[in-house]
């Protein structure tokens, strides 16, 4: 076996977004692209030898390729381990449990996640550091800056390691462990969970729709929901990861679950729906008649964890992302919790789960997880809600509303308006910045701007700052909007607005959502240019 050292020059672009690097397949399949990448994580976490690595992938096309890639890369650099999910698979949350529980040097996930997959379609690689979570801003600064002055890389002439058979192997003089992808998962879970009170909600009749939408949480979900807590065979359906994900966008909201929403939604709904996203850490609820947006699960996750045993001694504190809805502070304020607000991206919360500070955080993207690991979980969530079910023997519909009763109602949604052209959506974000100090006092669409800025954070830990992290805009009476652009997209520009507005009186919950943020939303619109800079009459996506 040789060891190579091939010469190579920077490529441009190659900047870790919100979650990793996230490209065109053929863009990564380019020569030493993936390379040239890969050598980089190296050089930007110091190296990796005589250290041990995890490594899996959400199962997308080009995953086995360049799983054999960077095993051959991180032999050829002298690591000492990569533990690998059989298959080359892993989920986000599973990948995150296995660097932690190892105690490993971290590890690499190849996924991009909601992004749909195949030749035509997108791939990502993202480093997670030793505390399980994506690598910090400083980290991922440091990998793009020997992205742009690589000169070589080394990677290992040998043949492919056999990743479908469990079990110990060698690369040259480098370890190779295939472990099974579910196995550490699910034993996670049933430490955090009632499993028998849960088992005993299933076999009392009660059902469940859980999509997986041809996606990596399949055999996590089979092996769990079915396997061990008795949910009839069937419940979880688009069972079996494929390298396209079916042709669909394995992202678990409104438009790409659009068949789970119809169904949760007929007279003969099952008790529960749920989904989740193509690596595995988001999540959708459902109850039958009504979809839980993703801030309020956050919430109601918030206000009841301590019905699962994981969380029975309550929680240190709470964190959400800064455009997640408001509905999660007035848990915390209620119940004396302390609240971080911080930028998009599950990086941001990695401190606050290593300092204790928080156990719960939240995105409204869909993604909700804890300190069990450094990563969203979506798997995690479904359960959480299904012990929590199980606790109070309410229905999805009671919880909601019995939530909005006690704590009052944060009505929410996103609007995304998806590939838009790059300069136009810059320009639209710069106007807006240009236009904050005159925005309070004025007022559009009947709301008076109470205030306006652009979102920094200091993390309360280190110190290190972020800046440019979306505008705010808040109104009289608690309503709000969030203008951001996307950092996970692969083409052109996602500009992605969230509207949100406080709604106390019980007798406007069960309002439609769309209905009761209509003002604001043209409030946005007036605000913002939407139509005139984006030259679209109305959002691609709502959640
Ligand atoms: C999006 C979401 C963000 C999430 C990120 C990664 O980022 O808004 O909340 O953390 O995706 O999630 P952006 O920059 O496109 O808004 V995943 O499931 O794609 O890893
Ligand atoms: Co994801």
């Amino acid at each position: 076996m040789e060891r190579l050292t091939v010469k190579t020059r920077p490529i441009e672009g190659q900047k870790p977004g919100t979650s990793g690097l996230r490209k065109k397949t053929h863009t990564f399949m380019e020569p030493h692209y993936l390379e040239n990448f890969v050598q980089s994580i190296w050089t930007g976490i110091g190296g990796v030898e005589g250290k041990t690595l995890v490594l899996g992938g959400d199962g997308r096309y080009f995953n086995d390729r360049a799983a054999q890639v960077i095993l051959r890369m991180a032999a050829a650099s002298g690591a000492k381990k990569v533990i690998v999910g059989q298959g080359a698979l892993l989920s986000t949350p599973a990948a995150s449990n296995l660097i932690r529980k190892r105690q490993t040097d971290g590890g690499i996930i190849m996924s991009a996640s909601h992004n749909p997959g195949g030749p035509e379609e997108d791939f990502g690689v993202k480093f997670n550091t030793p505390n399980g979570g994506p690598a910090p801003e400083e980290v991922t600064n440091r990998i793009f800056e020997a992205t742009k002055t690589i000169e070589t890389y080394e990677i290992l002439e040998a043949h492919d390691v056999d990743l479908a058979i469990l079990g110990n192997k060698t690369l040259g003089d480098m370890e190779v462990e295939v472990v099974d992808p579910v196995a550490d998962y699910a034993e996670l879970m049933r430490s955090l969970f009632d499993f028998d009170a849960i088992a005993k909600l299933f076999a009392s009749g009660f059902t469940m729709r859980f999509d997986a939408m041809h996606a990596i949480t399949g055999p996590y979900a089979c092996a769990i929901l079915e396997g061990t807590l008795g949910a009839p065979g069937g419940t979880v359906v688009n069972s079996v990861p494929s390298p396209n994900f079916g042709g669909g966008h394995p992202d678990p909201n409104p438009i790409w679950a659009k068949g789970l929403v119809d169904l949760m939604m007929e007279p003969e709904a099952p008790d529960f729906g749920a989904a989740s996203d193509g690596d595995g850490d988001r999540n959708m609820i459902l109850g039958r008649g009504i979809y839980v947006t993703p801030s309020d699960s956050l919430a109601v996750l918030a206000a009841n964890a301590h019905l699962a045993p994981g969380y029975k001694d309550g929680l240190k504190g709470v964190a959400r992302s800064m455009p997640t809805s408001r509905a999660v502070d007035r848990v915390a304020s209620k119940m004396g919790l302390d609240c971080y607000e911080t930028p998009t991206g599950w990086k941001f919360f990695g401190n606050l789960l290593d300092a204790g500070r928080a156990t719960l955080c939240g995105e409204e993207s869909a993604g909700t997880g804890s300190d069990h690991v450094r990563e969203k979980d979506g798997l995690w969530a479904v359960l959480l809600w299904l012990n929590i079910l199980a606790a109070t023997g309410k229905s999805v519909q009671q919880i909601m509303h019995d939530h909005w009763e006690s704590f009052g109602r944060n009505v929410y949604s996103r609007h995304d308006y998806e590939g838009v052209d790059a300069d136009r959506a810059a320009a639209l974000m710069e106007t807006l910045r240009t236009r904050l100090d005159t925005l309070p006092g004025q007022s559009f669409a009947g709301r008076t701007v109470e205030a306006a800025d652009e979102f920094s954070y200091e993390d309360p830990v280190d110190g290190s700052r972020a800046s440019g992290q979306g505008i705010r805009v808040m109104f009289e009476g608690g309503g709000r909007v969030v203008f951001r652009l996307s950092g996970t997209g692969t083409v052109g520009a996602t500009l992605r607005v969230y509207l949100e507005d406080e709604m106390d009186d019980p007798a406007r919950f069960g309002e439609d959502t769309q209905k009761a943020l209509s003002d604001i939303a043209v409030a946005a619109d007036e605000i913002a240019g939407i139509r005139e800079h984006t030259g679209r009459d109305a959002p691609d996506v709502r959640t």
